[in-house]
């Protein structure tokens, strides 16, 4: 007699990153709320692309993390991905509702929250983004606070991005990761970077210079049996940069259209990110894209480096 097998989640892997964890190849694990609800297409195109090419040429493996029909993918062949990059109407998953699309059998994309949870499931230690959720500006009104800072505290994955967005409240950003025992490590900078602009006026908490750094005190933590994730943030480039001054001032004028038309909830960071792209006639897309870039270099050095001491 069979035992009925007991259920599973309905996850898949792409055949590349099902063959980098055979190897035990550095993957770097990469969101797609940022495909679905950040850029539009074909720029959210392009940049997943390039994204993944670049994470490629650094010697590790890229894993676009994604729910589609139900089932959690990890890694995205370039079909889905382009199907992806075009699908109106995904759901925005989290912690709250990344189990509600898998039973429900939805389509939808994960925030930084969801991709850790994903990420820290299929065992991949690196995960790059643009720029985490985080405590907005008014939260004392809204109680508005990414559910991405309780899942830094939380779930074992580092996650390299760049900064937090300058929609954000950065100072309280800041003083809630630190409460929650969250490392801040900028790399290779003093200052704390605030996503479009290379700095925020705040210094960083704590600053590291290579990758192999970085691998070195994420191991010291295990050592010592300290779990939860650790936020590597890395400038944007000089070249890709908009100052400080200049995009506060496209910031006010999006968060008074966000009050104005009463956008709340979830809908609050896709709808300030479109508005800002308009606002600067796609360059705080272009900015978006190359931070990223950026960013899913650094994470693929980072990734390369713990699996060196494997
Ligand atoms: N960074 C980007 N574009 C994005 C996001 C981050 O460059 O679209 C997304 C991430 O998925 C992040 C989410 O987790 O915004 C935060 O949303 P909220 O503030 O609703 O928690
Ligand atoms: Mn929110």
């Amino acid at each position: 007699m069979t035992k009925p097998s007991s259920p599973s989640l309905p996850m898949e892997y792409s055949d590349e990153v099902a063959a980098a964890k055979q190897r035990g190849a550095p993957i770097v694990a990469l969101e797609s709320t940022i495909i679905t609800h950040g850029m539009p297409y074909p720029g959210n195109l392009d940049m997943a692309r390039s994204v993944e090419a670049i994470i490629r040429e650094q010697g590790a493996v890229p894993a676009t993390i994604a729910v589609i029909h139900g089932v959690l993918h990890i890694g995205l062949d370039d079909a889905k991905l382009e199907a992806l990059s075009k699908t109106q109407g995904a759901m925005k998953l989290s912690r709250a509702d990344l189990a509600f699309a898998i039973a429900e059998r939805r389509t939808g994309a994960t925030t930084v929250a969801a991709t850790m949870i994903a990420a820290a499931r299929a065992g991949i230690r690196v995960f790059a983004t643009g720029g985490i959720g985080g405590v907005h500006r008014g939260a004392e009104q809204s109680f508005d606070i990414s559910a991405d800072l309780d899942e830094l505290a939380r779930t074992g994955v580092i996650v390299v991005c760049a900064g937090a967005k300058a929609i954000l409240d950065i100072p309280k950003t800041l003083e809630v990761l630190e409460s929650r025992g969250v490392p801040v490590v900028t790399y290779d900078s003093e200052n704390f970077p605030a996503f479009w602009s290379r700095e925020s006026g705040l210094k960083s908490p704590l600053m590291l210079n290579s990758p192999a750094a970085i691998a070195s005190f994420q191991r010291t933590r295990e050592l010592l049996g300290i779990d939860g994730g650790m936020l590597v943030a890395n400038p944007v480039p000089v070249e890709s940069e908009i100052p400080r001054e200049e995009m506060e001032i496209y910031i006010t004028r999006a968060l008074d259209n966000a009050a104005s038309e009463g956008i709340s909830g979830k809908a609050v960071t896709p709808y300030l990110l479109d508005n800002l792209f308009r606002l600067t006639d796609g360059r705080s897309l272009e900015t978006n894209i190359a931070l990223v870039e950026n960013n899913a270099r650094l994470a693929a050095g980072i990734a390369v480096a713990l699996a060196a001491n494997d």
